[in-house]
């Protein structure tokens, strides 16, 4: 269904034209995926399924909790560095491409910067309504910028950079966080794929959480609203809704916890008591306290984003922090001089 509108917003006529490249994989995947997650010893649930209506719309609550800084302290360093970070821009006509767009509230810190300049805007995002978002604010704030949604998960957007045109310089932003949702090998692998899509002089600005006083990790992945133990039980909510699950949200409680092995949090949803639960036509036993693993939010190191950046053959030109050191944006260039020829393999986040 290539370059078609959102049909919610026909009536008035003020519809983006949104690239369509998501394919969702449907039932049947997630089917697969939750049966053998639940069958595995430890059990476990891939995050990429938090992302339903209702769990995207928990994620927005989260990024507005006190406890959850990760929102609030990039927006710091865009602030303070946005001129820094558009600055290899100004040469050339460009394009800032957003993996993981939302809905591009922090993005437009930078795309101020880049008025009276020929600048497109292109966010990728596997969720219409957040492209939807993204495209009418920018059409309010900033008119004179053209913007290109693209609906697509990160690999299908990486191959829709490739394709852009060739005269225009590109900066990609992958900003909050999201790369500590992917394990190291993912991560490194999405790094090499994302330099091969691009070419010498473009920039890469990624977001990195670094690692910090474990309150302070706890409490922004265990609120004291329940907002991350909601987001965390959606999952098993979505589960009962799209594959006749019969989980009792009661008997299961959100734990999250910091693992020094991986340094990172880990987030768990763990069995209050025995029990047997149906899905559809299975049925999985859990024993008392049994946990299922549900996500990884990766923190870092400075080395670890140095190490990213020389592994996948990015120049490090610039790392900016905020004021408590909470968190690191990373800006890469890309070097003249052909792209590494290593296979990669396609890793889910
Ligand atoms: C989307 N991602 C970067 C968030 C994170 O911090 O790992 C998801 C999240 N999980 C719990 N709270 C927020």
């Amino acid at each position: 269904m290539p370059n078609s509108p959102v049909k919610s917003d026909l009536a008035d006529g003020k519809v983006p034209n949104i690239v369509e490249l998501w394919r969702d994989s449907g039932r049947r995947r997630f089917e697969q995926d939750v049966y053998e997650g639940l069958s595995g010893k430890p059990k476990r649930l891939s995050s990429m399924y938090f992302y339903d209506e209702q769990g995207s719309e928990l994620f927005r609550n989260i990024m507005e909790l006190p406890e959850y800084y990760v929102t609030r302290v990039e927006r710091e360093i865009l602030l303070a560095h946005a001129g820094e970070i558009v600055a290899p821009l100004l040469e050339t006509p460009c394009d800032v491409v957003d993996l993981g767009a939302g809905d591009g509230l922090k993005t437009r810190i930078l795309l101020e910067r880049l008025v009276g300049h020929d600048a497109r805007y292109v966010p990728i995002d596997i969720s219409q309504r957040a492209l939807v978002d993204a495209w009418r604010a920018c059409r309010e704030r900033l008119p004179w910028l053209p913007v290109l949604p693209v609906r697509a998960e990160y690999f299908a957007g990486i191959a829709h950079i490739a394709a852009l045109q060739p005269d225009r310089t590109r900066l990609v932003l992958l900003l909050g966080s999201n790369i500590g949702n992917m394990e190291a090998p993912a991560a490194n692998n999405f790094f090499r794929s994302l330099r091969d899509a691009l070419r010498p002089g473009d920039h890469v600005l990624v977001g990195f959480d670094l690692v910090k006083d474990l309150e302070v990790l706890h409490r922004a992945y265990d609120d004291s609203a329940g907002v991350t133990a909601q987001f965390n039980l959606n999952l098993l909510r979505r589960i009962n809704r799209e594959l006749e699950g019969h989980f009792h949200l009661a008997d299961f409680r959100h734990h999250a916890t910091f693992s020094h092995a991986r340094q990172g949090m880990e987030s768990y949803l763990v069995s209050r008591r025995n029990q047997q639960v149906r899905v559809g036509k299975f049925q999985f036993d859990f024993a008392a306290w049994e946990p299922i693993h549900t996500e990884v939010s990766l923190k870092y190191r400075e080395p670890d984003v140095h190490e990213f950046a020389q592994n996948a053959g990015f120049i490090e030109v610039g790392q900016f922090t905020d004021a408590k050191s909470y968190f690191l944006n990373a800006l890469w260039r890309v070097p003249e001089g052909p792209a590494s020829s290593s296979p990669l393999t396609r890793t889910d986040p």
